[in-house]
């Protein structure tokens, strides 16, 4: 199932952040190789990475790259996202020295546009501390790193970003500081990091998906209703109701199994993110999504919602639905059928984007 495919997902973890921050000591730190040996990503004080390297961590599903800098003369900020290809990487981490800088605002906001995610690494920890160590007689290395840290918060917080999760590291000495608990959080987290990836894979998952299939759905609109009127034009007494009503049911089914909504599809989103089943219903408002959809479910529905779907009409002044609650009104009308396959869409469409936010753990409001 897909908990399985979860060991076989390449996941790409990009080490990016400003010329001369410490990114390939960073590389070379976590993958327990020294500057400057053999397999080693070459590092140096002048601009040493030209282009993204990959390299196997901790195995060779995951691959960490290794990123020129930003905000070089080779690489100004402009061109840099588009010449590392920042949107194919499935996590980031930024290593940032000495000061929080205006390209590190960049960077956070660019991953989190993407809704992706970042740790934050404050590199050459060693330096600063042995400058501060110079100029002030009452240092105390405590405070001093827990300004720095604060101050790296702050920043990221000003950017939107809940809880960053920011390490304090020597590339160079990495049995001093954070740099274990880097290296534990990445390998810990993984799998989390993975089954975004697979999340993001689906073919529903993302804001934007959901809404270009909305607009499909709803550019068949159109088609359904053809074969509804032509349906309805077919004098049997009585049997117009029935006829128009498998063909909302059948748009129905489609919008769900399309969206995402089935009980089934909801199930296998629960057993990827670990969010229980139960849960994701909670975010459903739809009576149409979660279940199986039958006639009779739908035709009490569409009794529930004539009101909403013959006022939309009235205001278009099309026609008048005299007998608000009666499914005949309905289906005798065109207009009324359009607009209430169009309700339909959009409250499943919405239930959609709300299930899945609360799969991803996203913020975003709907
Ligand atoms: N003392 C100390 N030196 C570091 C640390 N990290 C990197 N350096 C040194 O800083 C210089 C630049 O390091 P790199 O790892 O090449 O930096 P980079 O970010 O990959 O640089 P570019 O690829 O050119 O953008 C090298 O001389 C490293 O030895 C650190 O944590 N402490
Ligand atoms: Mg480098």
């Amino acid at each position: 199932m897909y908990l399985d495919k979860m060991n076989n997902i390449t996941l790409n973890i990009a080490i990016t952040g400003e010329g001369g921050s410490g990114k390939s000591t960073l590389v070379n730190a976590l993958r327990g190789i020294k500057n400057g040996t053999e397999g080693a990503a070459p590092t140096g004080v002048v601009e040493t990475t030209m282009k993204p390297t990959d390299y196997p961590y901790p195995n060779k599903n995951i691959r960490i790259w290794d990123l020129p800098g930003i905000g070089t003369p080779n690489f100004t900020a402009d061109k840099y996202l588009e010449y590392v290809g920042f949107e194919k990487y499935d996590f980031f981490i930024i290593v940032s020295c000495d000061r929080f800088r205006e390209n590190d605002a960049k960077l956070a906001k660019e991953i989190q546009k993407m809704k992706k995610k970042f740790y934050f690494v404050r590199s050459k920890i060693d330096h600063n501390i042995q400058d501060e160590k110079e100029e002030d007689p009452n240092f105390n290395e405590e405070d001093f790193l827990k300004r720095i840290r604060d101050k790296c918060i702050e920043e990221l917080q000003k950017l939107g970003i809940e809880s960053p999760k920011v390490f304090l590291v020597s590339g160079k000495k990495c049995h001093l500081y954070e740099f274990k608990d880097l290296r534990k959080t990445v390998l810990e987290d993984l799998p989390k990091h993975q089954r975004d990836v697979l999340l993001l894979a689906l073919p529903n998952i993302s804001l934007e998906a959901i809404k270009q299939k909305k607009e499909t759905l709803g550019s068949k609109i159109k088609w359904y209703i053809v074969a509804s009127v032509a349906a309805a034009a077919v004098p049997i007494p009585g049997l117009s109701v029935s006829v128009d009503l498998s063909m909302i049911v059948g748009f129905a089914i489609q919008c769900v199994i399309s969206l995402g909504l089935t009980p089934g599809l909801l199930q296998k989103l629960s057993d990827v993110t670990g969010v229980s089943l139960e849960d994701l219903k909670a975010e459903l408002k739809s009576p149409l999504a979660g279940v199986t959809i039958t006639d009779a479910l739908v035709l009490q529905m569409l009794t529930r919602s004539a009101a909403f779907i013959a006022v939309t009409t009235l205001e278009e002044g099309a026609r008048l639905v005299p007998v608000i609650g009666t499914v005949v009104a309905i289906s005798l009308s065109g207009v009324t059928t359009d607009r209430a396959l169009q309700y339909i869409l959009n409250i499943l469409a919405e239930d959609t984007q709300r299930v899945f936010i609360k799969a991803l753990g996203l913020n975003t409001p709907v």
